[in-house]
Formats: C-alpha cells, sequence, structure tokens
C-alpha cells in the first residue's frame, strides 16, 4: 500500500539511516514558490547529515515515501492539494486524489514503511478556544499509538501550548528537550513552559528510542524538541502582537477546522514581513539536521 521510493527502500534494507520529511508544510504552511526551495533544501540537509531524506505524501492515491523532484514539484504547486491526517488515507486512497500529510499522517506513514525519525517544523496541538470549538490536532492521537521520534520546535504558538503539553503528558507521548530545559515556541526559542527530560547529544536521543523498544508498552513516540537558536527566532514581542491580531481576523472570518492553521501561519508571514518564515524555516533546518544526526545514532552499525 505504502510505495517506498527505490532510494528508501534499499536504505532501509541495508539499515543506513533515513528521515522522513512531510509535506503539509509544504503545500499549506509555507507560500509559493520559497516551498518548492524549501522542500528540495530539506531534503539536501538530510543527506548532508549522511542520511536518506522520505518526504512523505499522497499522489494519485497511492501513499509514497521518497518523492522525485517532479513529484515534489506536484507538491509545492498543485492546485487544490488536499491536507491528509490519519483519518483521511483511507478516502484519499479510494478516490485516487492527491494530498499532503500532516504530522499525524506522516509518522503513521513513515512508521509503516520503516522508518524511525521525522523531523517537522511544529507539531499541531490543542487551538485557544478549546473548550468552545473542542480543536485539538490529530497530531496527538497519533503521536500516542505511533513508534517515531518526531524532531520539532515544539507546538505551534498559535495553540495553547500548556493544555497541549497536558495533552501529550495524558497520552504518554515522551517530550525530551535537546539543550533545553524549557519547551520551545516554534517561532520563539522558548513558550517558558517548562520540560520534564532534557538530553545534550543525539546519541542521548538514541539511547531513549532503544530503550523505549527495550521496555515495551504501549507503541507511543517521542518528541525531540529542538528550539530555533536565540539570534534566529521571531522577536517575541511583534510575534505576541501579530498573533493577537490574527486570532481576532480568524475569528472575525470565522476560519475554523482544518483551515485555521494555514490561515495562521499565512497571516504572519504577512504581517511580519516575512520574519516569522524566516523563522519558522530556521526552526525546520536546525529540526532536519538534527534528525539526520539522530537517524544515524541510531542504526544497528552505529
Ligand atoms: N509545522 C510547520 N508548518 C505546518 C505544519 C507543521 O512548520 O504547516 C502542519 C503540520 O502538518 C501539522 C499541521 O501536522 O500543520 C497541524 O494542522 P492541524 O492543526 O489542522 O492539525
Ligand atoms: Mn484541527
Amino acid at each position: 500500500m505504502i510505495k517506498r521510493s527505490e532510494e528508501v527502500a534499499t536504505a532501509l534494507a541495508e539499515g543506513r539511516p533515513v528521515v522522513a520529511l512531510e509535506s503539509t508544510i509544504i503545500s499549506h504552511g509555507l507560500p509559493q514558490p520559497r516551498n518548492l526551495e524549501v522542500a528540495r533544501e530539506l531534503e539536501g540537509l538530510v543527506r548532508a547529515g549522511g542520511a536518506v531524506p522520505a518526504t512523505i505524501a499522497v499522489l494519485d492515491g497511492v501513499p509514497r515515501a521518497g518523492l522525485t523532484d517532479e513529484e515534489l514539484v506536484r507538491v509545492a504547486t498543485e492546485p487544490g492539494l488536499r491536507k491528509l491526517g490519519f483519518r483521511d488515507l483511507a478516502p484519499c486512497a479510494t478516490l485516487k486524489l492527491s494530498g499532503a500529510t500532516t504530522v499525524s499522517a506522516t509518522s503513521f506513514l513513515a512508521a509503516r514503511a520503516g522508518i524511525r525519525v521525522f523531523a517537522t517544523g511544529g507539531l499541531g496541538g490543542v487551538h485557544r478556544g478549546y473548550t468552545s470549538v473542542q480543536d485539538e490536532s490529530a497530531d496527538i492521537d497519533t503521536l500516542s499509538r505511533t513508534r517515531i521520534t518526531v524532531v520539532c520546535a515544539g507546538v505551534k504558538s498559535i495553540l495553547d501550548v500548556p493544555a497541549t503539553l497536558q495533552r501529550l503528558e495524558t497520552r504518554q507521548v515522551t517530550v525530551v528537550g535537546f539543550r533545553t530545559d524549557t519547551f520551545p515556541g516554534f517561532y520563539l526559542h522558548t513558550s517558558g513552559e517548562p520540560v520534564d527530560w532534557r538530553i545534550e547529544s543525539a546519541a542521548e536521543a538514541a539511547g531513549i528510542m532503544r530503550a523505549q523498544d527495550a521496555l515495551g508498552g504501549p507503541e507511543t513516540a517521542l518528541i525531540v524538541a529542538n528550539p530555533v537558536p536565540q539570534d534566529e527566532q521571531l522577536d517575541p514581542a511583534l510575534h505576541d502582537r501579530v498573533l493577537a491580531e490574527a486570532l481576532q481576523a480568524a475569528e472575525t472570518s470565522g476560519v475554523t477546522g482544518q483551515a485555521i492553521t494555514p490561515y495562521l501561519l499565512e497571516y504572519l508571514v504577512e504581517a511580519t514581513q516575512g520574519a516569522s518564515l524566516a523563522a519558522n524555516l530556521a526552526a525546520v533546518r536546525g529540526n532536519t539536521r538534527l534528525a539526520a544526526e539522530i537517524a544515524s545514532s541510531w542504526t544497528p552499525e552505529n
């Protein structure tokens, strides 16, 4: 059902490191035409880190792990590409449609394809105003039942961060800070919320993955929370001001459901004249490099 590219299949068969990359960030999270450059750049960063990139998406009903450049172009430019969570995979396959995969669908497909490490920007989570709209990203549910390591800069700061951390605790998802004692804030170096565990190296992340397997129990994820460097973060005052505006604008225009995350991200890019985009990209780049390092530490031969 999942089509692995030859390069990805060979690397996995030979026990060489592979890093999964998601496609929603490309199709729905970043503006065109920059998104295609970024998609290519991220694959290059994985290679530079000694691993094989496996960008994941569904094309003409076929879930794929590892895309050709032509397929990457489709993900970045095809109009009307769907945004797919795990629950959307079966209908998309049956109707032979194409879509970009979120953290939830990417984690599921990566694990099924035999890939253990995945890099993204910021996870989905509990939205502000949860008590009235009950919008909690399916990312959390999938991570509570999928054996995958996700390297991210925390959860998107458009969310209710403390509520999201609480949900991750309830759902038994392991969260560690990479060289930090506080949970990163996506565009911001820190969200100010404490994180219970701190690690200093990719080798320690790989050690935790082995311990997860040795312990058994529910097949939960490991979140490696890697902050955007302080000097590349979005100015916190600008962030807070523009985010308040964005949330207000979303409410006024009645945007909800799947559309809310892309709406807010795009609003921030425009209102900060690209500064939020720069911080987002810095975060994703750092996560991709670290994911390649973790994948390299984790493979059996190392
Ligand atoms: N990280 C980014 N940009 C994004 C996303 C993550 O830097 O666009 C995407 C991921 O695919 C994540 C999704 O799974 O946003 C969450 O969407 P929702 O809140 O609708 O579950
Ligand atoms: Mn949602």
